[in-house]
């Protein structure tokens, strides 16, 4: 049985997915929505009790490779969706009218590379013309104010945004699929570290026209996800309570309509960063749980 509380692989999560689909054919399924620099499959999870093109969930974590904390997350998450399904609880009302889809591993290579090179590693790992340096910054590769201030023309920096929008597989194949999609209603995107709730934008300081929405909805959730062990999460738009982020997923999400795009930065605020210890995997991802749910339960009540 797989454990929780650890950190793992790329081939040991991809097995504890086959073997999730395996166990509960009838609420999961696994796509592969495209392949990486690499060649590696870059696999969804989908769950579902039915219907056809329901309004949908994203969920993704991982896009940053060293941000272990989230892939953790994830693994975690899924197994919850399949319990609180088998129990009848929890996200099991969500599940009768809308879908989720969970990307867990959402930058493999970058993955592989943490566990066997650096661990890191943030990037992507393909090769652009002209530089030595390798990878781009998949959170500043999305075609929404791509390559404006806020992301480096530099291949050697940690925010490279690539060549030209969408240039990333990893990127391209999310674009793809929540277009053909078409009906995403939710797209969390999930990063450490921090411990914050935002939402759009992280190009411009112009309000999101949903912003008095979206700040509710993050108050709420972290109050939620606060009300399990303490942990403090502060929220805002990108711009205001980072910094200036442009071509970042969530502000591309927003402007195709998508209007519940957030993004988490998960635990510490900085003592172990992104090398949070191995104990802290669970509660993390249950404290996220709730204030997923919360955004969650506010999608599905405002189809
Ligand atoms: O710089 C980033 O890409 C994000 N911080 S991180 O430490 N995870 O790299 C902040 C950008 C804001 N947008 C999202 N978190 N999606
Ligand atoms: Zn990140």
């Amino acid at each position: 049985t797989f454990n929780y509380e650890a950190y793992h692989t790329i081939d040991e999560i991809y097995s504890f997915m086959d073997m999730l689909v395996a166990e509960n054919p009838n609420l999961v399924s696994k796509l592969e929505i495209g392949r990486s620099t690499e060649d590696r499959p870059l696999y969804v999870l989908k769950f579902s009790t039915g219907g056809t093109n329901r309004p949908a969930i994203w969920i993704d974590t991982g896009i940053h490779s060293r941000e272990w904390v989230t892939q953790a997350s994830g693994v975690w998450f899924a197994k919850k969706i399949v319990q609180d399904h088998a129990n009848n609880e929890g996200v099991a009302s969500i599940l009768e009218t809308m879908d989720i889809f969970l990307e867990i591993v959402t930058n493999p290579d970058g993955f592989a590379f943490t566990h066997t090179k650096n661990r890191m590693w943030r990037k992507t790992r393909s090769r652009h013309s002209g530089s030595i340096c390798v990878g781009v910054d998949p959170n500043r590769n999305w075609d929404a104010a791509f390559g404006e201030a806020g992301a480096s023309g530099n291949p050697c920096t940690e925010t490279y945004h690539g060549p030209y929008p969408n240039s990333e597989p990893e990127v391209k194949s999310i674009v793809d699929f929540v277009k053909s999609h078409g009906n995403i209603k939710a797209f969390i995107s999930i990063h450490s570290y921090s411990q914050l709730l935002l939402y759009p934008y992280g190009y411009t300081e112009t309000p999101a026209p949903d912003q008095q929405e979206l700040d509710e909805v993050a108050a709420k959730a972290v109050a939620a996800l606060s009300s399990l062990y303490g942990t403090k999460f502060k929220y805002g738009s990108i711009i205001t309570t980072i910094y200036r982020a442009s071509g970042n997923t969530i502000d591309w999400t927003y402007n195709q309509g998508i209007k519940y795009s957030f993004t988490f930065e998960l635990r510490d605020t900085g003592r172990y960063g992104f090398l949070l210890p191995a104990k802290q995997i669970v509660p993390a991802a249950q404290e996220t749980w709730l204030a997923l749910k919360v955004i969650m339960e506010h999608a599905r009540d405002n189809l």
